[in-house]
């Protein structure tokens, strides 16, 4: 057999394999398309779980108590976690974490577009759980069953910490529900400003996404953007007329005949100014990632130097 022919047979193969839900595993075959979309989304998920720490560790000093503070505290380090989970992922495709970073750096690599916006007040930090947490979930859950065995067991951990992350955004938002005019007021401007670019999470729509058809075929993605933005919003407007929210958009209406929620339209151009590096926040996340990136060096070399004396020693008892 030639070349050509093999990596057909082989491509075949592969596809049968997807289809019968069997997992891909890092030393198994796999295209070359296949890895390097998965090392593209899997990288973008990771890098978006670590700039995501940013508008929350924003609040960390100003917690409104001891008790928030360190709920506060142990979901941002959740979040990094989330990242080096996620990294590590990655890293099983081929490429390497430095690598994976100077992407995120020069801007080759996004990350989500809602992490963009600015926190500014605490509701936005209830606003925050609540929201970006939730449609988090709705699409992580579905990622639990992705095709790539790494990614998919990264995303049973992570889904269960993201519900305690929901839980706790909910709960801020219900306790300024029941507080003073002036605490609703906030928690409801925070709804305002996070609702739209919540449903940006999805991405474009069908129709629009350049990846779709050829992740869902490798099975990479499960779900449809829309689909998954579907879902959000039904729960989300439940959740938020349950404790006296409004959501903010005029067009929202129940539908019997679709079993859903009909929707107003999402402002495209605002997503394409946010993912083009143009949001509110953009050049702010990522020099501070820089920044922090860099302070961090003296860890790094002292980590291989460490791990290049233990070689060492351990090449010398050989
Ligand atoms: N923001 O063909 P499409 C968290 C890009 S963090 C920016 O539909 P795909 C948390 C897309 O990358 C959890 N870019 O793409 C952390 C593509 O551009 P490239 C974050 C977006 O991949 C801290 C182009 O648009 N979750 O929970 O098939 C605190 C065309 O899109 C966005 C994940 O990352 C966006 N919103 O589908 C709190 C989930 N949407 O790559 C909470 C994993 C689209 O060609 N990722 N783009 O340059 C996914 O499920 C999929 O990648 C997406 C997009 C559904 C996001």
């Amino acid at each position: 057999m030639d070349k050509a022919n093999v990596s057909e047979t082989e491509e075949r193969t592969f596809q049968a394999r997807i289809d019968a839900e069997e997992k891909i595993e890092p030393k198994d075959w796999m295209p070359e398309k296949y890895r390097r979309n998965l090392i593209r989304q899997i990288s973008q998920h990771a890098h978006s779980e670590v700039i995501g720490e940013q508008p929350e560790g924003n609040w960390i000093t100003r917690a409104p108590s001891l008790e928030r503070k360190a709920i506060l505290m142990a979901k941002v380090q959740d979040e990094a976690g989330h990242g080096l989970y996620l990294y590590a992922a990655a890293e099983t495709l081929g490429v390497t974490r430095e690598e994976l970073i100077d992407r995120l750096h020069t801007g080759a690599s996004k990350y989500a577009s809602i992490f963009n916006y600015p926190s500014l007040t605490w509701a936005d930090i209830g606003a925050i759980g609540w929201l970006v947490d939730s449609a988090a979930i709705v699409n992580q859950v579905s990622l639990q069953n992705t095709s790539y065995g790494p990614y998919a067991r990264a995303m049973v951990r992570i889904c269960k910490e993201e519900s305690f992350h929901q839980r706790q955004g909910y709960n801020i938002m219900m306790t300024l529900m029941k507080g003073a005019k002036l605490q609703r007021e906030m928690a409801q401007d925070a709804l305002d400003r996070w609702w739209w670019p919540s449903l940006m999470m999805f991405g474009p729509h069908d129709g629009e996404s350049a990846h779709s058809a050829q992740s869902m075929k490798w099975k990479i993605k499960r779900r449809s953007n829309d689909d998954l933005r579907q879902q959000f919003v039904d729960q989300a407007v439940q959740q938020a007329e349950a404790i006296g929210l409004v959501v903010p958009d005029p067009d929202l209406k129940w539908n019997d005949a679709r079993g859903h929620y009909d929707f107003g339209a999402i402002d495209w151009q605002e997503f394409e100014r946010v993912i083009s590096g143009n949001g509110p926040c953009n050049r702010q996340r990522l020099a501070h990632h820089k920044n922090a990136h860099d302070e961090g060096a003296w860890v790094r070399e002292a980590m291989a130097a460490h791990e290049a004396k233990q070689r060492s020693k351990a090449r010398d008892v050989a």
